[in-house]
């Protein structure tokens, strides 16, 4: 194995016994505004770290910060394992929350696994569907890889487009989504389903089933989301 691939294998090998799975790596440009991992050495290598339909959420749903009743549990849990990745591998550290400004999660997933965009504005993978997400990235000095080819996006050849008219609250139109609509029918008496089932858009999408979330993840993920569409637009 030569250096840098025995460098990936090593820090995947890492992220997958803290329980979470490598998305893919991505070489920052100038643009990327990547901040340097050690002083002097230049960011070469990210390597995205997050969820494959329910890959992930065990490690996160034994955690105490699950359980102890604090302000945004999934967040510290995630600063406090990728964080202390970062620590031992002695690689820098970035997070797709705590913005704005936020770092370019969906423009980095897209660069390294090749994914690509949905109608809904989430990203799509061919396999998994809408079921994923990123929880932090490390950030290397060293060459770790390519990034990916793009793959044949499952939304091009969509004939039913069921995604788009599952929303009650008509949410998804040519401006793109608006949250205030959103938020406003979640409220009501009539986004029970939404508020206990998650977004009606997402999981009518027939991409990836078999790795629909689980349901207490489906919970939990909406009312972490509830909360911020009401920090966004009080
Ligand atoms: C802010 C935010 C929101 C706001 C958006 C409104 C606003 N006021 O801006 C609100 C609260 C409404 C929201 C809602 C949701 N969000 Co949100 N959100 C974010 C956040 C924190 C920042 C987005 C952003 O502005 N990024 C900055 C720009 C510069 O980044 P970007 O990569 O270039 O992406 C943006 C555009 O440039 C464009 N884009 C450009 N190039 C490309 C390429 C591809 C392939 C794609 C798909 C998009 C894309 O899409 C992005 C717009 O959000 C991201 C995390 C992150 N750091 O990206 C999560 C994120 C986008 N959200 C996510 C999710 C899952 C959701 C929800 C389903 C709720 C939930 N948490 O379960 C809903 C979906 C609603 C919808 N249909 O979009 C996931 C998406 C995962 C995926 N499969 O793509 C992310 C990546 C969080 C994560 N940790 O994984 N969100
Ligand atoms: S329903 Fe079709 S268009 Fe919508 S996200 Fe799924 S594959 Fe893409
Ligand atoms: S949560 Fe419900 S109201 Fe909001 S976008 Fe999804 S389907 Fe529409």
């Amino acid at each position: 194995m030569n250096p840098s691939n025995e460098a990936r294998a090593r820090i995947e090998a890492a992220i997958v016994a803290a329980g979470l799975t490598p998305r893919g790596v991505v070489r920052p440009g100038a643009d990327d505004g990547v901040p340097d991992p050690l002083p002097g050495r230049p960011a070469r290598s990210l390597i995205l770290i997050g969820w494959r339909g329910r890959v992930g959420w065990s490690a996160f749903a034994a955690s105490p910060e699950r359980r102890d009743g604090g302000a945004d549990p999934l967040d510290r849990w995630s600063r406090r394992v990728i964080g202390g990745l970062a620590a031992d591998l002695g690689l820098g550290v970035l997070f797709p929350f705590g913005g704005p400004p936020w770092w370019p999660f969906q423009r980095w997933g897209a660069r390294a696994e090749g994914l690509t965009a949905s109608p809904l504005g989430l990203s799509i993978d061919a396999e998994v569907g809408l079921w994923h997400g990123w929880r932090g990235a490390l950030v290397s000095p060293e060459d770790l890889g390519a990034e990916a080819p793009p793959q044949t996006g499952p939304c091009a050849t969509c004939a039913t487009r069921s995604c788009l008219v599952a929303c009650p609250a008509d949410a998804f139109g040519p401006a793109g989504f608006a949250a205030g609509r959103c938020r406003t029918f979640l409220e009501g008496h009539a986004g029970g389903l939404c508020r206990t089932d998650g977004c009606r858009a997402r999981d009518a999408c027939p991409v990836g089933r078999a790795h629909r979330y689980a349901p207490d993840q489906i919970r939990f993920l909406m009312a972490g989301y509830r909360a911020t569409l009401e920090e966004i637009s009080p």
